[in-house]
């Protein structure tokens, strides 16, 4: 059904009284954001192996000294081999173990990262080799001891933001430009 004219008019008129009480209403705050803006914040990432070599800090006082290191990571050896009933590990014994110490094996802590003989399997040397490795890339003022702060990465995340209206801004935008057919 075609609106006659009088009844357009009264169409248009709930139109603008719409548009009126869309601006009336509360805004977003002056600081919205604009298209493209850049913002910034503070991330912190901890290496997925930092949780083996906290486990190894026997005195609890959240200092990690070399002695420590080695002494854990022998004492964990002598777990793993004994729970796998042989003296060397399998690629398979091992990463279920990382997947257990750390949460996922997705990690560069890889069986072929530590099997440095590449005979196919990971020895006591080996894996105290890996730990010890682990542990000198977290020192990195090399002192021989690795805090906590050492196993924390901070770095500022710097992202554009796209900036979309909503939906009742969006429908504001429309309201406020739309444009009257044009009458013939
Ligand atoms: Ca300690
Ligand atoms: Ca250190």
């Amino acid at each position: 059904m075609i609106p006659d004219k009088t009844n357009f008019k009264i169409f248009l008129m709930a139109l603008s009284m719409a548009a009126l009480s869309a601006c009336a209403s509360p805004r977003a705050p002056a600081e919205a954001r604009q298209d493209g803006e850049t913002i910034s914040s503070q991330t912190h990432i901890v290496q997925p192996t930092s949780m083996i070599l906290i486990e190894f800090d026997a005195d609890r006082d959240r200092l990690l000294t070399r002695s420590e290191l080695l002494a854990g990571a022998d004492a964990e050896w002598r777990v793993i081999a004994e729970a796998a009933g042989a003296d060397e590990l399998r690629p398979i014994d091992f990463s279920q173990w990382v997947e257990k110490a750390i949460g996922t094996k997705e990690t560069a802590f890889t069986h072929i990262a530590v099997d440095t003989n590449a005979n196919g399997s990971i020895g006591a040397y080996e894996f105290r080799s890996a730990l010890e490795r682990e542990f000198s890339i977290a020192d990195k003022d090399k002192d021989g001891v690795v805090t906590r702060a050492e196993l924390v990465k901070s770095f500022q995340v710097r992202q554009r933001q796209q900036w979309r209206p909503s939906r009742n801004q969006g429908e504001r935008h429309q309201r406020g430009g739309g444009r009257r057919p044009p009458s013939n």
